[in-house]
């Protein structure tokens, strides 16, 4: 057998720590935090590569990767053709409408011919037309939380984890409409070589949650 897994971690950011320490408790040893894109493992046949989270679903549906670690809520927003195979329990937030502090809120139809920022079109599109909402989706990149102070949109939504961001910034949780853990996904097209090294990796992982728990 001389198949490579070839796996696509976040390079830097919320779920870097945790998805290293997963392989590490695997028993998978690679070079991390080195300033490299890519790392090859001394003692399973995998080699890592090293990204930006938002692209990981691409280049697992390209079969650049075969498998990636990602948060539910990128790949669902970016609705590409991977297998989520496994749910790995770190990296747990929600994604949420809030709305200015001193707002009144009765419910989602307060949203009705308003404007909401979020960095996830997607997922608050399909949410509000399942909830009969009719509501203008502003989509931007970043400090998503600003906007209804700068007079962008009334409300946002976005995630949150302690919910300090949105305290911080006069907003109020009011409504979640996904939540979302860190998941192993997959190309559905992997060879049979690649399929099997994808097992015994996930052996390994159930072990090492079973342990845990
Ligand atoms: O550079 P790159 O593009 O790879 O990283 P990124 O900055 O896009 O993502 P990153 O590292 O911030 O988050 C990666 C993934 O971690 C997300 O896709 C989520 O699945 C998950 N996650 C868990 C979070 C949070 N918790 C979180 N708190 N992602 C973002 N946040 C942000 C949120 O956007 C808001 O600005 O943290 C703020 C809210 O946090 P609280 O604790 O104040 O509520
Ligand atoms: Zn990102």
């Amino acid at each position: 057998m001389n198949s490579v897994l070839r796996i696509a971690l976040q390079k830097s950011g919320r779920l870097s720590e945790d998805s290293y320490q997963l392989f590490k408790e695997c028993g998978i040893r690679f070079d991390y935090g080195t300033g490299k894109l890519k790392s090859i493992s001394s003692n399973f046949p995998a080699e890592f590569l090293f990204l930006r989270d938002d692209d990981i679903p691409g280049y697992v549906e390209d079969g650049v990767a075969d498998l990636g670690i990602v948060g539910e809520n990128v790949a669902v927003e970016t609705a590409r053709q991977v297998q989520t195979i496994h749910k790995l329990g770190f990296s747990k937030c929600r994604l949420s409408i809030a709305i200015p502090r001193g707002t009144d809120w009765a419910g989602l139809s307060d949203l009705e011919g308003k404007n909401i920022a979020t960095s996830y079109p997607n997922l608050l599109g399909s949410y509000l037309a399942e909830q009969g909402v009719q509501a203008t989706i502003h989509e931007i990149s970043g400090s998503v939380e600003i906007a209804p102070s700068i007079g962008l949109a009334e409300a946002v939504c976005d995630i949150v984890s302690s919910g300090s961001t949105l305290l911080s910034n006069g907003l109020k949780e009011v409504e979640t409409i996904f939540r979302s853990e860190a998941i192993l996904i997959a190309n559905p097209q992997m060879n049979n070589e690649r399929q099997a090294l994808t097992e015994q990796l996930l052996f390994r992982i159930k072990a090492v949650q079973a342990a845990k728990n």
